[in-house]
């Protein structure tokens, strides 16, 4: 039974995160005093800055204090200065793993009120949802250098399909567009050129797809499809993608509604066995940090998500109503939104219409 009352970890990280993140947690006090609900947040310094004073993005014991808190809410990761693999396998990529979060599911809406930049396309769209596959595939630790500093210097990089992997990412892609109306899922493969793992991926989504008769599939390669997210975006409903297709689709999703700003995204371990992490698709937009104007409608969707893993999918779907009204009335808006507004203000009115 879901709990009123929820621990949550609270990692601003680097860049934007914290200003985003901490008007977020505030949103969530008016939600929680609304709907009767409790949050204990339990914020930690993980992050670049960090990584310069001691070393290390976040310390040795971190994941074993926030296993048992119910969910984690993540800013933003990476800051010039620390080189980007070494801050996202010093903190993303371990919470991701360690905590079984296999899943990475990125909605994709273009809302009333938002002008994207693809002409004629009115709300209703573009409405997908993006499931990456999170733990393994491209994103591996497995490979290595030889001969470095010679002419014979070479890297290899192992990419991971493991059967369990890909079936497990599959099914829950199919799992959720049986709860849709349309009913449909793309996968996003490359069986033409990565001659190994593709066409493995392409095997297990037809034999996976036999398991719902009653879901219709389509199968783009990688290439095309980002251009069919341009041309076409309304082909499509539920999209499966491997780590890397998954995580590019889920900025050109977002890119041709307009702004990245406002795309959510969970890592969710479907077993609850370990908590989920909830995290803006976003980066830590270091060209904007530190002036108050970044968009925090992204990690208020997280924070909607959040709830509704939590079991409170009505104080969720009040969020998500609250963004709705804010993006097409005339309210402040972001600059990523066309707006002079600032982060406050944006998220002050956020407030404003909760309590309607
Ligand atoms: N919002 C989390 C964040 O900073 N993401 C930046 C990023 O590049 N993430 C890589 C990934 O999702 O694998």
């Amino acid at each position: 039974m879901a709990s009123n009352r929820m621990k949550i970890a609270v990692v601003p990280g680097d860049g934007i995160g914290s200003e985003v993140v901490h008007p977020t947690l505030e949103i969530l006090e008016a939600v929680a005093r609304k709907h009767d609900l409790g949050f204990s947040f339990d914020e930690k310094d993980w992050s670049c800055e960090r990584f310069h004073k001691t070393g290390a993005m976040m310390p040795k014991e971190g994941l074993d204090d926030i296993g048992s808190h119910d969910a984690v809410l993540l800013g933003a990761v990476g800051y010039p200065g620390v080189p980007d693999h070494v801050s996202l396998w010093g903190l993303l990529i371990p919470i991701r793993r360690q905590f079984q979060q296999y899943v990475s599911l990125r909605p994709v809406r273009l809302f009333e009120g938002m002008a994207g930049p693809l002409a004629g396309r009115k709300p209703g769209d573009i409405d997908m949802l993006i499931v990456r596959e999170n733990n393994e595939g491209e994103y591996s630790e497995i490979g290595g250098r030889m001969f470095q500093g010679t002419e014979h210097e070479f890297v290899c990089q192992q990419a991971i399909f493991s059967r369990r992997g890909t079936d497990r990412i599959m099914r829950y892609a199919f799992e959720l567009a049986a709860k849709r109306p349309r009913k449909h899922v793309t996968s996003a493969t490359k069986s033409n050129g990565i001659i190994h793992s593709m066409p493995y991926w392409d095997e297990r989504f037809v034999e996976v797809s036999k398991g719902y008769p009653d879901i219709k599939t389509a199968k783009f390669h990688i290439d095309i499809l980002a251009a069919r997210f341009v041309t076409n975006p309304d082909w499509f409903d539920v999209v499966v993608g491997s780590n890397l297709f998954g995580d590019i689709l889920s900025d050109l999703g977002p890119g041709i509604t307009g702004t990245i700003a406002i795309a959510p995204s969970a890592n969710i371990n479907p077993e609850r066995e370990f908590p989920s992490m909830f995290e803006p698709v976003h980066g830590s937009a270091p060209d904007i940090a530190g002036k108050g104007v970044a968009n925090p409608l992204g990690t208020v969707w997280c924070a909607s998500m959040m709830l509704d893993h939590l079991g409170h999918p009505e104080a969720a779907a009040d969020m998500v109503r609250a963004i709705e009204n804010l993006l097409k009335g005339d309210g402040p808006k972001t600059p990523d939104l066309g707006g002079k507004a600032t982060t406050k203000e944006l998220a002050r009115a956020l407030e404003a219409e909760l309590s309607r």
